[in-house]
């Protein structure tokens, strides 16, 4: 009977045994693909790694693995209620988060409000991350949107042929709301076929609803496959989240979206039939500004919208299309509005673009020692058009996106990695221009933490880009150049007195007063001024002109430049002094103390307080 018994269970032990080693063997097989997966895919790998030492980053070898991609977990059946399925707490919660919206609310893109105790909450959460989760909670996934396209976009026939798109969202404590509402609204506006798939790239995540809980809304709310999430363990940064989405993509077009857009009606088809026509072009669709507070979302009308460009100190701005951009598109646009014609851009803001997907791979993606956020954008532009690409702005293609007032979270170590980044970016693709990136950041000059770029510019001759004085004279000539074709830069100081002109770091998007203050030890940006061969005093942005005043003082106001030269003040530079032509007056500080506004005066040759140096002088034009 004993020994009966021990036979049997010896059988069931020894099967037992089998089918656990069996079961493992499995796992193996398994860990083992992803982990080839993810080794091919990582091409420098090796490279990535070492950064991330080189930037001091806690790494140590027992983490070695920390950032490996895991895989979603296989799509799962809808659940089913009569077998009691539905008491699955995500299940429950997410029946709880539907019955909170409130149908019709903010439909059509109007501004939406609270009442009570939500809207109390929705203030202060405002207050917390410069958005209104609150407000977000309680407005439909699949809220409308009106069409804000321009009418003549509704008649155009786009030919996407069998081209499909992969969207790669990247988050990190996004609010989960905010989050299913790009998603939601990318699905419901980008036609079935051509949507490939969205990849969501969770950049270490630390709030929790963003994890299981929203697996399972993508487990039981969207086709199998559809939507996949890509969880990195370790926070990595905008840059090479996006790269890990990337590298899971198969869709033919890398649209890449941040993770608080409203897609708009018709976006994606415009996207994929330019990509079509011209696979080296990089669209931008029309950003509109989808309020944080109300979520009222807003445009400039169908007609009117901007171009990206840069300013010296490194940063994105906006700016107009120019009239060499109108005279091309009459060229080369001869059979659509004009107003619907692919729009050169100088740069891109970042957040928001289509690109070819292996014409992504063949430029050079993206800098991957680039850490953090920002900066990657101009690396992007700049390289696009030095070798050979384009930037154009799709006008018929729209996408909402919330801007926020401030940053609601901050970086590890609070380093400045736009900054950083953008460092690197100048000293790979700016050449001599560098000077003047460098005289508007100081503080970067030597920063440590830029690091090495020598595969970036091996990348640069491989793909035989041109130089960025090719890319200022060819798609950004509007740019204004503070050392080309000037009389003089630099500081604009008083010959006997420690005191120079400054901008007192004024809002520069309005006019201001210009001041003056005392000396900075080098340029600095707020005291970077230059006398342009045609006689403008001005900085980077903006042109001295004189206030009309019928009594003195007559201060100096810096208004912004017009692009045609014979439209701005001019003023003469003669034996020390700034005399203003159409005045006839002189610059003077007499009796002015630092971040006093500094005026003219009647021009007085033994004037002290008129006699003026500019740091940097074109002899040939110096007296
Ligand atoms: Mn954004």
């Amino acid at each position: 009977m004993l020994f009966r018994f021990r036979s049997f269970y010896g059988k069931i032990i020894t099967f037992a045994l089998v089918a656990l080693v069996f079961f493992l063997y499995i796992k193996v097989i398994q860990v083992d693909e992803q982990g080839n997966n993810i080794v091919s895919s990582f091409e420098n790998v090796a490279s990535f790694r070492q950064s991330r030492h080189r930037h001091g980053t806690k790494n140590s070898e027992s983490n070695e693995n920390e950032n490996e991609i895991q895989r979603p977990p296989p799509p799962a059946h809808k659940p089913d209620i009569d077998t009691g399925e539905s008491y699955l707490p995500y299940e429950s919660e997410i029946l709880r988060d539907l019955s909170r919206q409130e149908p019709g609310l903010g439909d059509n893109g109007e501004a939406a409000y609270l009442v009570g105790e939500a809207r109390i909450r929705g203030e202060e959460i405002y207050k917390k991350i410069a958005l209104n989760e609150e407000l977000s909670e309680h407005l439909s996934y699949n809220r409308t949107l009106a069409d804000y396209r321009h009418p003549q976009c509704l008649k155009q026939h786009y030919n996407t042929g069998d081209l499909t798109a992969s969207i790669v969202i990247i988050f990190f404590n996004e609010p989960y709301s905010v989050l299913l509402r790009t998603v939601h609204s990318s699905i419901n506006t980008c036609n079935g076929n051509m949507l490939k798939q969205i990849i969501l790239v969770d950049d270490g995540s630390t709030n929790e609803e963003l994890h299981d809980k929203l697996d399972y809304y993508i487990r039981t709310r969207f086709p199998p496959g559809k939507v996949i999430v890509v969880r990195l363990k370790n926070r990595l940064g905008l840059i090479r989240a996006r790269l890990a989405g990337a590298r899971v993509a198969t869709g033919d077009v890398l649209i890449f979206l941040d993770a608080h857009c409203e897609a708009n009606i018709g976006w994606c088809e415009p996207l994929l039939h330019r990509i079509r026509e011209s696979r080296t072009s990089v669209l931008v669709p029309i950003i509109d500004v989808i309020d944080a507070q109300d979520f009222k979302y807003n445009t400039n009308g169908y007609k009117s919208f901007q171009v990206g460009g840069f300013q010296w100190s490194g940063h994105f701005d906006w700016i107009s299309v120019s009239e060499k951009e109108r005279r091309r598109q009459q060229r080369v646009c001869k059979d659509v509005d004009l107003d619907i014609c692919p729009t050169w851009s100088p740069t891109m803001a970042g957040g928001l673009f289509a690109i070819d997907r292996s014409y992504f791979w063949e430029v050079g993606s993206y800098d991957e020692q680039m850490d953090g956020w920002g900066g990657e954008n101009l690396e992007m532009s700049f390289r696009i058009w030095q070798c050979g690409g384009t930037i154009e702005t799709i006008p018929c293609s729209r996408v909402g996106h919330i801007f926020r007032d401030f940053h609601p979270y901050k970086f590890p170590n609070n380093r400045d990695t736009h900054g950083i980044n953008t460092a690197r970016m100048a000293l790979v693709w700016m050449d001599d221009y560098i000077n003047i990136f460098f005289l508007n950041r100081p503080d970067l000059k030597f920063h440590p933490d830029i690091g090495d770029v020598t595969h970036r510019v091996m990348l640069r001759k491989k793909l035989r880009c041109k130089s960025f004085d090719w890319y200022l004279e060819n798609i950004y000539p509007e740019k204004f150049v503070p050392t080309k074709n000037v009389i003089a830069y630099g500081r604009v100081r008083s010959l006997h007195e420690n005191i120079c002109l400054d901008d007192l770091q004024q809002n520069n998007e309005k006019p201001y007063n210009l001041g003056v203050y005392s000396c900075s030890k080098d340029i600095s940006k707020t005291q970077f001024f230059s006398l342009t061969k045609s006689k403008v005093l001005r900085n980077e942005l903006s042109c001295a002109t004189v206030q009309h005043s019928d009594l003195p003082p007559f201060q100096i106001v810096m208004t912004s430049c017009f692009e045609n030269d014979d439209h701005n003040e001019k003023w003469q530079y003669l034996g020390n002094r700034l005399r203003h032509i159409l005045t006839g007056l002189c610059l003077d500080h007499r009796g002015l103390h630092q971040g006093d506004y500094i005026q003219v005066a009647p021009c007085d040759p033994y004037s002290r307080t008129q006699s003026w140096t500019i740091d940097h002088g074109d002899d040939s034009y110096l007296p």
